[in-house]
């Protein structure tokens, strides 16, 4: 009996969307409550007056610039940063910003796309992709989409042979949710 209700609600969440639901039933009002599942998640109904839109806020691209006022440098914690400012979802614009060696601060940075989860553990850039090269992190900085919600992006510092990467901490995987485009 667990499992045919598990089913159906399953059969449920998957035909059908917030928009969906939002025309099916009407409005909620001061006093109504959320189904017990998430009641202890989410604020009162009525106090948001309307049904979340989830996909609605979804829809647009959104440009995050990765580590945030740390920018893409060595030292700062990117997997946790990952973590904090997830999720993120397929369409989604990342920024890296750093900016290219000079004489003066001759550390450099660059992108790479690690292929496989056990290179980007291991900080193994050799069958990597540059994705932006020591310059291209200048300006407005180098701005990357995630474009599949089907596979994560293992995203490291190619620079100093990987010690950027490991023990500078400059990698961080993303795995985009879906996202209902309208
Ligand atoms: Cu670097």
């Amino acid at each position: 009996m667990g499992l045919s209700y598990a089913r159906v609600a399953l059969v449920v969440l998957m035909s059908s969307t917030v928009l969906a639901v939002s025309s099916a039933f009407p409005s909620p009002r001061a006093g109504d409550q959320w189904p017990a599942f998430n009641q202890t998640a989410l604020p009162p109904l009525g106090a948001m007056g309307r049904w979340p839109s989830f996909n609605h806020t979804a829809k647009g691209s959104r440009k995050i610039v990765v580590g945030g006022a740390d920018k893409w440098r060595i030292g700062f914690n990117y997997t946790e940063w990952a973590c904090k400012n997830g999720p993120f979802f397929q369409n989604d614009v990342l920024v890296f910003k750093y900016e290219a060696p000079t004489k003066a601060a001759p550390i450099a940075h660059s992108v790479y796309l690690l292929p496989t989860r056990k290179s980007f553990l291991n900080c193994d850039l050799k069958k990597a992709k540059v994705l932006a090269n020591t310059k291209q992190g200048a300006g407005d900085g180098f701005e990357y989409t995630l474009k599949s919600c089907k596979k994560p992006y293992y995203f490291a510092c190619g620079e100093s042979k990987g010690i950027h990467c490991g023990p500078g901490l400059m990698k961080f995987a993303v795995f985009p949710f879906f996202k209902r485009l309208h």
